[in-house]
């Protein structure tokens, strides 16, 4: 009998004398999410619908966790088009009931509820699918109907958790399925569109919607970090094309990293906090208009093997004004 290869789920078949069998579908279970950082040989341990790829970077955006990223897209059909993205079988471990991963949504048309384009399903043992609600943060509702691309910038990365506590310990194998849905049908009644705008409807240049998913994986708490509070947070006037950002202390965890992306550059610049949790970082800023950057910061790994425990923060929007 041949396992497939790395122990995924797939066809077995049987060799007697020379002769091999069919294959017959063989659904692995493992302990934990196999492949959860997209490291091994692809989107090997997932079944994949629509458009989904594992990659080394999107544009600017690199992988949370060691060298690959899954990137689910629905460029195949921006407006109405599906992906999906299926782990194979798993049992939680008893003391690790959580579900944590790292993603960043992007679409250069999203209109109304976050949860019309993303969703997290749990697959039980008799293939009963639960739709998992607030996986995805509330704090992206802001993204929402932007007449900016959001394709480059997307929502920043943040960290995610789902509650899978009554799986723990129970030896029940599950499967997490990750939907992302198209930009939906464009609206005939924009406010912020006239109705004679030769434009309208037609501006995004990369339409659709993406999803970057990375370090899957399963957790003892579900902790997530706050995002970073406006009043700690202080900025320069630009001067010769450059502003300081600082933070008080206490804005950010104690020697946590500080990310700031910006809105129309696409570049992300990072720093490191004090261990009082403050900080100051240097960003090019406009003095003949508004610049903005979307904030957010990352714990530090406190894992000492090849894992990490690192969580993303909501994002915030800065705006810098010119004078
Ligand atoms: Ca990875």
């Amino acid at each position: 009998m041949i396992v497939p290869e790395a122990a995924s789920a797939g066809p077995v078949t049987v060799t007697v004398g020379g002769k091999t069998s069919n294959g017959i579908f063989f659904d692995f279970v493992s302990e934990g999410i196999p492949n959860g950082s997209f490291e091994k040989d692809g989107l090997k341990g997932y079944a994949a619908t629509g458009t989904v790829i594992a990659t080394t970077a999107q544009r600017t955006n690199k992988p949370t966790h060691l060298d690959h990223m899954a990137w689910m897209s629905t460029l195949h059909n921006p407006a109405n088009g599906q992906s999906t993205l299926t782990t194979d079988r798993f049992t939680v471990s008893d003391g690790l009931g959580y579900l944590v991963f790292d993603y960043h949504f992007m679409g250069s048309l999203v209109f109304g509820d976050i949860k019309n384009h993303l969703e997290l399903r749990i697959i039980d043992e008799n293939n009963t699918e639960t739709i998992m609600n607030d996986v995805f943060s509330a704090n992206m509702e802001k993204h929402r109907e932007s007449i900016i691309s959001r394709y480059a910038i997307g929502s920043g990365l943040q960290s995610a958790v789902v509650d899978v506590s009554t799986y723990a310990g129970q030896g029940i194998p599950i499967k997490i399925k990750f939907i992302l849905k198209g930009s939906g049908p464009i609206p005939t009644d924009r406010p912020d569109l006239l109705p004679d705008d030769s434009n309208r409807g037609s501006f995004p240049n990369k339409p659709g919607t993406s999803l970057l998913l990375d370090n899957i994986r399963l957790s003892g708490t579900g902790f997530l970090p706050a995002p970073i509070d406006l009043n700690t947070i202080t900025m320069t006037l630009p001067l010769a094309g450059k502003s300081t950002i600082s933070g008080l202390a206490g804005s950010v965890v104690s020697d946590g990293t500080i990310y700031a992306h910006g809105l129309v550059s696409g570049i992300r610049h990072e720093t490191t906090a004090a261990a009082d949790g403050s900080f100051s970082i240097d960003v090019p800023a406009s003095s003949v208009q508004d610049t903005y950057y979307i904030l957010y910061y990352s714990t530090p790994k406190t894992t000492i093997d090849n894992s990490s425990n690192r969580l993303f923060s909501p994002n915030i929007t800065l705006k810098i004004p010119h004078e």
